[in-house]
């Protein structure tokens, strides 16, 4: 008999790239209407956001691109992939 309460999937994302490619904004788009920003500034250090899309639980780390955060990338794919909880962190 199949489960009427299935788990609902989620989803671990990392998301890195040069500051001003557009990773912020990508993110906002996925997001809830009502939860999208109207205006996003620069991110500074790290922006952990939770929010389902198609039906999948995401939890996402949006990484500052600036150089100076950039050492953050590192930790926080522990954080995501290695032996640390998310859960601890967001
Ligand atoms: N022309 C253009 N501008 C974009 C696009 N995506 C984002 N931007 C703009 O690029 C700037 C940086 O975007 P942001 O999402 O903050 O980049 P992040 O630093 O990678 O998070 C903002 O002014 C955005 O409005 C795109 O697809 N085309
Ligand atoms: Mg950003």
């Amino acid at each position: 008999m199949g489960n009427a309460f299935p788990k609902k999937m989620k989803a671990q994302i990392l998301c890195v790239g040069l500051d001003n490619s557009g990773k912020s904004t990508i993110i906002n788009t996925l997001k809830p209407t009502k939860e999208q920003l109207k205006e996003l500034n620069p991110t500074v250090g790290f922006q952990a956001e939770q929010f389902t899309f198609n039906s999948i639980l995401f939890t996402v780390f949006d990484m500052s691109g600036q150089n100076r955060y950039r050492s953050l990338w590192e930790y926080y794919f522990d954080v995501c992939f290695g032996s640390h909880n998310c859960k601890k962190n967001f």
